[in-house]
């Protein structure tokens, strides 16, 4: 019989591509020589770092995806999600940084941009030279976006943008910023607009004191009277599902990431428990333990598995938003539970930075919250189903 390989039960690594392999070595060198050794001070301080974006733009990491004509990998959705999961497997919001700028900011200028709207952001986006970010939710607005309130008025050759946006990852560090307004121009469609940095009426302020997801920089966009030229609108969408196309590629790598951070606290959870003794034994040979292990083990392969299986119909152009709406649901709420079951596991001692789990577990807690609400992803799967929307 084929022997079993306990932290791979289903040998993914087999499924992999030479070139998948490859990219993902890349990024989990790179997570755990340099993301790594700083991850529990940067958390305590709440302190983010600009200059990783440019340390994982030279690695190729940012916008694998997209063509090697705008400085990208060219690379499987399965290389991005992997991506994913090795830079999780550290922190949550060193992903949230690589996910936005890949998925919510370079995906949409290639997608729904004009070539001069590509060449001017895309090479150094993906270079990390410039930073990007997504202004979708609004104070008054978060699941549910339609009811957003910022708005374009038509000016003589450009528009003007008022209204703000909040909970933005990498805002105030923030040289691009992809803004989703109401314009009155279009009947009062939802259209895309990128702005530069420096315009004036425009703001970016930190929101400090978050208890997750520290190692990320979150603020707010503000928009007075921001004035801007026809060419800062995406010309090529129009509606809700230009955002939603975007969250579509950022939900897929979340699904990926989650399992990294999750396979983290497992790794960790099992290592203490083999050599933390009480009672005279490992915690490890303690029936309780060994089910937990199990538990941590069968979801985290499962739900690998899942997204694997996501991925490989995203590059073959067969993927629904349901799919991904499971798999991000399933897989949040899945990790967030592996983190604080790893948490209890480690005893007095699971509480400590050192231990990395409990700030995995505050992290995935924003993780189960952001890109559409566990609750809200089930609504989605809701109406699949039976055809009926509970949204309202
Ligand atoms: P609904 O009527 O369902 O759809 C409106 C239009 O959008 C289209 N659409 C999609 N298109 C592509 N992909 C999808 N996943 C799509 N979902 C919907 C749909 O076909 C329709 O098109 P059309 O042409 O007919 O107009 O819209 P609704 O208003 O009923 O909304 C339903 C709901 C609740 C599912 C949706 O609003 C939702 O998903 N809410 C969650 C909001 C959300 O996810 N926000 C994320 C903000 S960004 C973020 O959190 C980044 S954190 C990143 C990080 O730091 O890593
Ligand atoms: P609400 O929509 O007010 O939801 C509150 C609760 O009500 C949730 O439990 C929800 O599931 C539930 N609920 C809502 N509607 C229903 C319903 N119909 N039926 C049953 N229950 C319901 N947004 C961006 O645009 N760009 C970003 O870069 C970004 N980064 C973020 C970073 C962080 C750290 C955080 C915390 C958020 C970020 N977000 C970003 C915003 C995020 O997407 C929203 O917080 C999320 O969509 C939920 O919106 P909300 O916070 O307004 O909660």
């Amino acid at each position: 019989a084929a022997s079993f390989v306990w932290e791979d039960p289903f040998l993914l690594e087999d499924q992999l591509t030479p070139e998948e392999r490859a990219i993902r070595d890349t990024a989990r060198a790179f997570a755990q020589e340099q993301l790594l050794p700083g991850i529990v001070e940067a958390y305590a301080e709440e302190r983010g770092d600009r200059s990783l974006f440019a340390r994982m733009g030279e690695l190729g990491l940012l916008g694998v995806t997209l063509p090697e004509a705008y400085g990208c990998a060219d690379a499987s959705h399965v290389a991005y999600g992997l991506v994913a999961r090795e830079v999780e497997r550290v922190d949550s919001g060193y992903r949230s940084m690589m996910s936005v700028q890949s998925s919510l900011v370079m995906y949409p200028i290639f997608a729904y941009g004009e070539e001069a709207q590509r060449r001017r952001y895309l090479p150094k986006l993906a270079s990390g030279e410039w930073v990007g970010c997504f202004g979708l939710t609004e104070p008054d607005a978060g699941s549910d976006p339609a009811g957003m309130r910022t708005r374009a008025e038509r000016l003589d050759g450009g528009y003007r943008l008022t209204g703000a946006k909040t909970w933005i990852s990498n805002a105030p560090i923030a040289d691009v910023f992809v803004v989703w307004a109401k314009s009155d121009a279009h009947g009062g469609a939802i259209r895309g607009f990128v702005l530069d940095k420096g315009l004036p009426g425009l703001s970016a302020p930190t929101i400090g004191g978050k208890l997750s997801l520290r190692a990320s920089i979150t603020g707010e966009i503000v928009m007075e009277a921001v004035e801007v030229p026809d060419s800062s609108l995406l010309p090529n969408v129009s509606g809700l599902k230009g955002p939603f196309g975007c969250l579509n590629r950022a939900r897929y790598g979340i699904s990926w990431g989650v399992m990294g951070a999750a396979e983290d606290c497992w790794h960790r959870a099992r290592a203490y428990t083999l050599d933390r003794k009480q009672f005279g034994r490992p915690l490890a040979q303690t029936q309780l333990v060994q089910k937990k292990l199990a538990d941590m083990q069968t979801e985290i392969a499962l739900g690998l598995q899942a997204s694997l299986r996501v991925g490989r119909l995203f590059d073959e152009g067969r993927v629904a938003p349901e799919m991904i709406s499971l798999i991000k649901r399933n897989n949040c709420g899945k990790a967030l539970d592996i983190a604080r079951t790893a948490r209890d596991m480690h005893g007095g001692n699971g509480i400590m930075g050192e231990y990395h789990v409990m700030r995995h577990a505050q992290n995935l807690e924003t993780v189960n919250t952001y890109e559409g609400t566990h609750d809200v992803h089930a609504l989605i799967l809701g109406r699949a189903q039976t055809g009926l929307q509970a949204f309202s």
